[in-house]
This record gives C-alpha cells, structure tokens and sequence, in this order.
C-alpha cells in the first residue's frame, strides 16, 4: 500500500492523526491529513448526489478476523467475472442501488432503519488535474468510522462522526475517471467517543456534504480572526501556511474596518497579526453584523464572514462586549424538522432558526456534539450564541490514554471548523459524566486544551443535578474549577419530585456563571388532561411554570436551554403510543406541532420574565 508522501503538518495534525489511526488499522505511512477551514467559502467541487452502496453486515469485506482493515476489499471496486476465472470477491457497485450523499442510511430506505454496522458507498467522477494544484477530499462528516479508497489506493481513515477531515488525493487522481469508495462503520464502541449508550439515534452514513477542494501547492489550511480581548479598536490572529516558502508574505485585508495587514510566515507556516480597526460595529445579537474578511498567501486565496466580539466572565457574570449577558435559550439536537433523519440541508436549517426566532432565543445549546456547520453560519447571521460541544456524554472510557487522543483530535476538529463564527461563545467538553478522579483528569486537561487552542472563547461543561439526600441540592464537582461556565442539567419535577415541589428544591452551586443546561418533561402532542397526568402538554407546561420559579432564585443563574427544542429519536424511549422511540421532552413534536410550553416560554422570554444579567 502506498501514500503520498507526508509533508509539513500543520502543528496540530500529527495529534488529529494518531486520532484518527487508533483504530487498529494503521497504514504503512500516513499521507498528508489536513483540516481546511472555511471550505464552505471556497471554490469546492461537490460530489454531493446519488452514490452507490452495499450492505456489509458482517464487516467481512473491510475487517480482517482480528479485526484490522485490509486492502483488497470493496474498495477496490472489481466487478464480478461472469465468464473465465472468478475475480475478485462477490459485489458490484455498478448495479447497486444508490443513497443521497449527504444523509443518514437509516431514513432513506426501511431496511436500513435500524441498521448498525457496516456500508460502502461508491461512486465516478471525472477530474482534470490541474497544474500546481493540490486535491483533498473533504468530508463533512461520517458517522462514525470511515475508511477511504480513491482508484484502489487506501487514503485515510477517520473515527468521530461529527467533525469534518481531508484527505489528500493529489497523487491518485487521473485525467478522466475516477472513483472513491467510502466504508462506513456505525457500530458503537466501547472505547467511542460517544460510548456504546447514548439518549439519540445513532444515524450511520456519510451525513454532510463531501466534495473535492482544489488548493495551490502551498495554502491556507487554518486561521484566526479576533477582536483583541480587552479593545474594541484592534483585530488579532494568526494565518498558518502548509507548505509556503521562508518568510511568505500573507494579507489579510478588511476594507471595511480599514484593516489592511501584510505579515510574513515564521518558520513553522504561522504569520500572526495584531492591528488597529476602523470603528468596528461589534457583532451581538442586536446586531449580528458581519466583515468581509479576505486572506492571501502565495497563490492562495479565501474570503470570508466574520463577526467580532468579546465574550468573557467577571465574576459570576457573563459579559458581551463588556456587557452583561442573559442567555434565554433551548438544547438542539441535529434532529430535522419534519422529515426526521439527521439534519444535512439548508431547508432543515432554516426550520430550526425559525424554531428559534419564534422562541425570541437569542441562545441555543448544540448539544451533544457538533452539528453542520450551516448552523454556525446562520447563527452569525441571526444573531443566536451557540453552545457548541463534542460527544463526551456519560459514561465514556476515561480511564483510556487512546480514548483521551480521540477527544482532543474532536475537539480540535470542532474549534478548527467554527473558530471563526463570532456566534459560538462556549466550547463544551462534556455533558453528565460521572465525578471521580480519572475523569476530572480527563476532562480539566481537556479544558486546558480548550482553552489553549482558543483563548477568546469561554469552556463548560454540563452536569447532572446534584442527587444528594435532602432538598437542598449542592453541587460538590471538582471539574466545575476547571470550567468558565458551570452547565446544570436538571429535572425536578420529572426524574425526581412533581412539578409542584419544585419551589421547595434549593441548589447550592459554584460561584461561577451558571447556565441550566437542561430541565424539561415528556409531552405528546395533542395529549391533553389535567396537569398532574403526565406526558400531558399540561403537565410539560406546569412544570415550565414551577421550575423557571425555582431556577430564578439561584443568583448565579445567567443563561436557560430548556430540554429540548423538538421531540426526537431515541432508541431508550419505548413506551407505546406516547414515545415510540421519540424523547418527547420537545417544545415542539418532530412534525412541527409547537406545545403549550413553548408559547409559555416563548413569553418568558420577550418580557424576560425571569433572568437576570447581572
Ligand atoms: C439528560 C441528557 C440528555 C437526555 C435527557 C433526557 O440529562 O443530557 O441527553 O436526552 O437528559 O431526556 O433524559
């Protein structure tokens, strides 16, 4: 097996590589295994559309009996000799039938529904190499691990489903045709990121957009534009170069903000800036105003939109552009509205954003891992703050070196994709994960490196409520000092009390800002009754009632993410007829029925019933 030969990596890629190759299938020498950022402002060639795909349920044509990948499987796409000699195992892709790329498995053909394991997608495309030019194939994401061929050459392999990666396939391409072959595993793993439980549906398959990028030899693969913490006049960053010369001289250029720097690379590709701006208008949800942001290096060029802004804390408040902030907000999953399925298109992004706007949200809590960088974008543009976080839910291996590689390279693909969305304030590392010493390891040294990757951003995490005896409920975690933000899920009223107790709960919790992360009750919609029947809509609404009641007595309280926008899948929900594998906490049924909560809330949230800022 060959690759291209491994060139100079952005610093950190060698991390996301032993990442993405500590599935036991490691390849003789790694090619060059970048992430691009901002592809979606770049000239891409999209290989979006119908792609061919079998059925692999045993792992057979992928896994060798131990378990390692090997190479003379589907990815070599031979087609069955049907005189002479056999040739080649038995499958064809040419007579296949075909998925949409990007999309789940599972909602586009029944047989698929609960499908966990293995699949191949294929499909042709013709190329013509440019001179100078460099090729990556780029993935939005696939869920959860991916092995790539392109003309019968291995080239990458990934592990994470919610992140993007590149590959380079410069040295495979020919003149003409072409053809990639993508082996997608869904199955859960112990020592996954998330583990093998989780409270969603784990849809499989190549779930965002897949296209080819076309970069000259040496170009920009990452780069940072921010307000300088502390002003209001000056941008600052850096603009890192793969491949350039000593000293290449790069631009980054603002018109509108009179920003016009010329920096020159150090020797590691980085050129760093720190200059004045011309009255810049802060972006914020008032004014979610963005700057044509364009960058040159050699013959490298992108642009793109960028807001700037300030997010810190003092103390338990949480300031926006030195102002304090209330976050009235709700929890996402990447569920679509309507059709069901993993959220992968424009359409499905405005229903959420009009969800949201209806709501008078000006916060939402992407949970529990990154969603499609759609999202990011049309929250920058509608003035929402995100909570962005990567899979770390519940019970994970944290006991595992391996594990702990696998959620840095997430994390690092989250921040590398969305650093430069001003609407993103909080990275999260975790949601619910049980406190005990290796853990809090784990999860402070993932902070730390939160906080390293990306200084002008505030981490959390989200905790379980407290469940210690008594009614005073005391929040003794540890991680919590690691963290900008402390996240509490709670459920009193559901999981523990009636709605109607909840006045008398107390929280006794860290003098940090707090976000309640979570707090919400099942509701089918159309299920009426007395308030006191649960999964009523009028029980939801009492317990909307009750506890922002209770919330609103905890003075460090700074943001609210109700549980959760839209009912959606989940394979623990399996009472008959009022979940049919949906959590219906939603304030919304997956078909788009809004619930007596949500008007509830939505009117808490434009007269700012409850909620203080400082
Ligand atoms: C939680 C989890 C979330 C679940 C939710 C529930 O605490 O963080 O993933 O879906 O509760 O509905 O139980």
């Amino acid at each position: 097996m060959t690759f291209p030969a491994s060139r100079r990596l952005h610093p950190l890629a060698s991390l996301i590589i032993a990442a993405s190759f500590s599935t036991g299938s490691t390849p003789a020498q790694q090619p060059l295994k970048t992430l691009l950022v901002d592809v979606d402002h770049r000239p891409v060639t999209s290989l979006d559309g119908d792609w061919h795909y079998l059925v692999d349920m045993t792992g057979r044509s992928l896994y060798t009996a131990d378990g390692a990948v090997h190479d003379g499987g589907y990815g070599m796409n031979e087609h069955p000799a049907l005189v002479g000699e056999r040739k080649g195992q038995e499958y064809d892709f040419a007579q296949a039938p075909t998925l949409k790329v990007p999309g789940d498995w599972n909602t586009q053909d029944p047989t698929l529904f609960r499908y966990e394991g293995v699949l191949w997608y294929q499909r042709d495309f013709t190329w013509q190499p440019k001179p100078d030019t460099r090729t990556f194939l780029h993935i939005g994401a696939a869920n959860y691990r991916s092995y790539i061929w392109v003309n019968q050459k291995r080239i990458c392999d990934h592990e994470g489903g919610f992140t993007p990666f590149d590959c380079e396939v410069t040295s495979v391409l020919h003149p003409g045709n072409n053809f990639v072959v993508i082996a997608v595993d869904s199955t859960r793993l112990v020592d996954g990121i998330p583990s093998v439980i989780a409270d969603w549906y784990n849809y499989g398959g190549l779930t965002r957009d897949v296209s080819l990028v076309d970069v000259p030899n040496a170009f920009v693969d990452d780069f940072d534009v921010h307000l300088k913490p502390g002003t209001t006049d000056r941008l600052a960053g850096y603009v890192h170069v793969v491949d350039g010369a000593a000293a290449m001289p790069v631009s980054v250029r603002i018109p509108e903000a009179g920003v016009e720097a010329s920096i020159k690379t150090d020797a590691t590709g980085r050129a760093e800036f720190d200059v004045p701006a011309k009255s810049l208008s802060l972006w914020s949800p008032d004014n979610p105003h963005l700057y044509k942001v364009s960058i040159a290096a050699g013959n490298d060029s992108l642009t793109d939109d960028i807001g700037f802004r300030e997010i810190r804390v003092d103390g338990t408040r949480i300031l926006l552009n030195g102002k304090p902030i209330f976050l009235y907000g709700v929890n996402a999953h990447a569920e679509a509205p309507y059709r069901t399925g993993r959220v992968d298109s424009d359409k499905d992004v405005e229903a959420i954003f009009g969800f949201l706007k209806d709501l008078n949200a000006n916060f939402v809590r992407l949970c529990h891992y990154p969603h499609d960088e759609r999202m990011e974008r049309m929250a920058d543009r509608k003035g929402i703050m995100v909570w962005s976080e990567i899979p770390n839910w519940q019970h994970i291996s944290f006991d595992k070196p391996s594990v702990y590689a696998k959620a840095v390279g997430m994390l690092q693909e989250m921040i590398r994709r969305d650093r430069d969305k001003a609407s993103v304030i909080l990275w999260s590392v975790a949601n619910e994960t049980p406190d005990n010493p290796t853990r809090t390891e784990f999860l402070s040294n993932l902070a730390a490196e939160a906080h390293k990757l990306d200084s002008t951003r505030l981490v959390t995490a989200a905790f379980l409520q407290p469940n210690n005896p008594g009614d005073t409920k005391i929040l003794t975690d540890p991680l919590a000092q690691s963290l900008d933000v402390v996240g509490v899920n709670e459920y009193v009223g559901w999981y523990s009390y009636t709605p109607d107790q909840a006045e008398k709960v107390k929280f006794v919790l860290p003098e940090k800002p707090i976000i309640i992360s979570e707090f919400g009750a099942e509701a089918k919609a159309g299920n009426h009754g007395p308030k006191d029947q649960r999964w009523t809509e009028e029980y939801q609404l009492d317990f909307y009632r009750h506890n922002f009641a209770m919330l609103s007595n905890i003075p460090q309280v700074r943001g609210f993410a109700p549980w959760v926008l839209m009912d959606f899948r989940s394979p623990t929900r399996n009472i008959p007829v009022l979940q049919d594998g949906y959590n219906r906490k939603g304030l919304i049924s997956e078909d788009g029925k809004k619930k007596l909560a949500f008007d509830f809330i939505e009117k808490v949230y434009k007269d700012h019933t409850y909620g203080k800022p400082e």
